[in-house]
């Protein structure tokens, strides 16, 4: 069994190339039955609600999907700053195609298992992320139930693709270091430090995430940090072979 991890792909649009790199991840695992994917937040650049127009738009994402589970690979979405309340369009996915609901597991915080006998955490990274009030403050305000109703039921798909597709610009702009520069030790010592911290939290023997689009492979007291990084600049996953080997893979 081997398990493949991959996150930050920021896809924006169908045929881009977060998509390319998205398909070329799924053809180079060429995962099996009983392997597992993990896809580990922001794998889209704006994916928010239950709108079924999603399906349609990212038919080759879901019709992968179908694909891997019907060989079965089982498949862990971890929600994301950018691609979030989500569960119910997975389950009309699931419904529409007959796909057990148990072959693809939505996460909106960590997931705390076991891999070849070591204690794994797994999460977008943005619950262990320290000092960043008003990134928490957002978190509170886009998670709350309402807001959660008014992205299912009320906002329509276009309306919150216009004004999503307008934020996420935005943010980027603002954010214009954390998407050229490539290392900035500044984020990487701030994202240590968050695991540091978590992991006298809560132990484990290795933390994998990615959100702060800085790739990093970092031990600390024997637990070991993984950032996966972000995608579209660094190429690559990650993989777990059945021994508990772990290697970074590179994308086309
Ligand atoms: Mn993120």
């Amino acid at each position: 069994m081997s398990f493949y991890f991959i996150s930050d792909i920021h896809v924006k649009e169908p045929n881009d190339f977060g998509c390319l790199l998205l398909k070329d991840f799924f053809a180079k695992t060429n995962a099996k039955e009983g392997d597992e994917i993990f896809l580990v937040g922001d794998i889209f650049d704006l994916m928010i609600g239950d709108h079924v127009e999603y399906l349609s738009l990212y038919s080759d994402f879901f019709n992968q999907l179908k694909e891997s589970t019907s060989k079965g690979v089982k498949i862990h979405f971890f929600e994301g700053n950018h691609d979030f309340h989500l569960r119910k369009l997975f389950k009309r996915f699931c419904k529409l195609n007959n796909v057990s609901e148990d072959l693809i597991r939505i996460y909106q915080g960590p997931l705390f298992t076991e891999i070849s006998g070591k204690k794994i955490h797994v999460s977008h990274g943005d619950d262990i992320e320290i000092d960043n009030p008003s990134y928490k403050a957002y978190k509170r305000v886009v998670n709350n139930p309402f807001m959660k109703f008014v992205a299912n039921y009320i906002m329509p798909f276009s309306l919150l693709n216009f004004i999503g597709t307008r934020a996420s610009n935005k943010s980027r702009n603002r954010n214009q270091k954390k998407y050229e520069i490539r290392d900035d030790k500044n984020v990487m010592e701030k994202f240590r430090e968050s695991f540091r911290r978590e992991i006298k939290r809560k132990p484990v023997d290795i933390l994998i995430c990615g959100h702060s689009h800085v790739k990093d492979d970092y031990t600390f007291e024997e637990a070991r940090y993984l950032n996966v990084g972000y995608a579209r600049l660094e190429k690559s996953f990650l993989k777990i072979s059945d021994d508990g080997q772990i290697d970074f893979v590179n994308l086309a």
